[in-house]
């Protein structure tokens, strides 16, 4: 069993030694609390990879963009992130998709892809 985790463990570590050799993906993090997202607008390439990553400054909240294929979930200390490459132009509500309180209702962002 423990060397078939050391054999686990030593893939994973070629596998992000490997991933280390990809220029990294630029990351935008977005924080929310009750109840907005900062910032409150963000700009992506088309084609171009972003890590977005979702940081929650008090309670679990969601980070949603449906044509874009974000579902995100962070809580207080347990961010969350996501890598894509947007493949269509536009703008794109982005809402929180987690109940948090009496104006969860008004969370909500713009992602705009150009
Ligand atoms: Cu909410």
């Amino acid at each position: 069993m423990k060397r078939i985790a050391i054999v686990v463990i030593a893939m994973l570590a070629a596998t992000q030694f490997g991933a280390a050799q990809e220029p990294a993906p630029r990351v935008i993090e977005i924080t929310a609390k009750r109840f907005e997202f900062n910032p409150k607008q963000i700009t992506l390439k088309r084609g171009e990879p972003v890590t977005i990553r979702l940081v929650s400054a008090d309670r679990a909240h969601g980070l949603f963009v449906k044509p874009l294929g974000v579902d995100l979930d962070a809580d207080d200390g347990k961010p969350a992130q996501i890598t894509i490459t947007p493949n269509a132009s536009g703008t794109f509500p982005a809402i929180c998709d987690h109940y948090c309180g009496s104006g969860h209702g008004n969370m909500k962002m713009t992602v705009t892809v150009e």
